[in-house]
């Protein structure tokens, strides 16, 4: 008799998903319950938060400019700490560091894969209670094995990702993921401190009702997208859609790909380029987005998985959710620009 595989858990799936690989050696198997184990532990720390001391600034700025939250810097040290140390990782990009992080010792120099990584997204809202997120992309190096890693293995198209995913951690923390077969959330059980299957086979409704966006920079945004949102609001009381934005992509994304929605951040007279990262935030989102049946574009039509990255902190603009919503919004900015 067969056993009929019910895998419960994040780490029974993986194993379960890694028969799909024939010529799979357990490696990324390895890697992506590292990062389950990452993920435990920065959830603890935000869930203890608000009693630890560690809410507030911690007196310093990313390379970005803003200011680093104290649960920023132990996430950021707490994902490099347990990624490198798999064996699986010999070079990472952070939203939290200018260059990407290698480390000359032959344990990490024998590492198959790069990550890039935002170790927290939405860092304004950790002192509000607010839902934040990590943000994670995994390749296959480029560079020899046994070499150190360079930026050839970081600046790649987003189509050459094995793996991408997010952790939110909001009213329950979720971990969601894809290798290229779907896209498939986790729910952590407290009470066995393990990541349990709740979301199997995650696929977003063609067409919602909800928009993310932050209307305050409605006069920097280009007329297609100002006609688009005007569209939204509708010509009478019924609109038929309904704004939701909380400030935290991962949360945003998270119910517009299970509700049906787009997540938009446009190019604005302030940043041109939009705000949101290529490497570690746009591209693993798309790589969901597009596996769970959606699209995630530069609103122009352009792939967000077939840019090929100039910088690891480049920027650009997003349009991402539901099929039939993101077509929409293009067809207004092909329209009005
Ligand atoms: P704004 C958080 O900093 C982030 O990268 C996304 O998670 C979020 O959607 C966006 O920026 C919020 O930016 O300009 O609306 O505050």
């Amino acid at each position: 008799m067969t056993a009929n595989i019910q895998p419960q858990t994040l780490n029974e799936f993986i194993i379960l998903q890694q028969t799909a690989f024939p010529y799979a050696k357990g490696d990324l198997t390895r890697l992506l319950n590292h990062i389950g184990v990452a993920a435990k532990i920065v959830n603890r720390e935000v869930n203890a938060a608000g009693l630890a001391d560690i809410l507030g600034k911690a007196g310093k700025t990313n390379i970005q400019g803003e200011d680093v939250m104290k649960l920023d810097e132990f996430a950021n040290e707490q994902f490099i700490r347990v990624l490198t140390s798999s064996g699986e990782v010999c070079g990472l990009a952070s939203e939290e560091n200018h260059d990407i992080i290698t480390f000359n010792n032959n344990f990490t120099k024998e590492g198959k894969y790069v990550v890039c990584i935002d170790p927290l997204d939405g860092s304004s809202n950790i002192d509000v209670n607010v839902s934040i997120g990590t943000i994670f992309s995994i390749y296959r190096r480029i560079t020899e094995i046994g070499t150190l890693p360079d930026d050839r293995d970081i600046l790649q198209p987003g189509t050459k990702q094995v793996a991408a995913g997010y952790v939110i951690y909001g009213s329950s923390t979720m971990l969601v993921y894809t290798t290229g077969l779907g896209v498939t959330g986790f729910t952590l059980d407290p009470s066995i401190g393990e990541f349990c299957l709740s979301h199997y086979n995650i696929v977003t409704p063609e067409k919602g009702n909800l928009y993310s966006i932050n209307e305050g920079y409605y006069k920097q945004f280009s007329p297609g997208v100002q006609k688009y949102l005007d569209h939204c609001k509708g010509k009478d009381e019924n609109s038929g859609y309904s704004a939701r934005y909380i400030g935290s992509m991962v949360a945003d994304f998270h119910r517009n790909l299970l509700k049906g929605g787009i997540y938009m951040y446009p190019s604005t007279k302030k940043q041109e380029g939009g705000k949101l990262r290529l490497l570690y935030e746009a591209n693993p989102i798309a790589f969901l987005a597009e596996q769970a049946g959606g699209l995630a574009t530069d609103g122009k039509g352009n792939r967000i998985l077939e840019i090929i990255p100039k910088a690891i902190h480049q920027r650009v603009p997003l349009f991402t959710g539901s099929k039939k919503m993101v077509e929409d919004v293009e067809g207004w900015i092909k329209k009005y620009g």
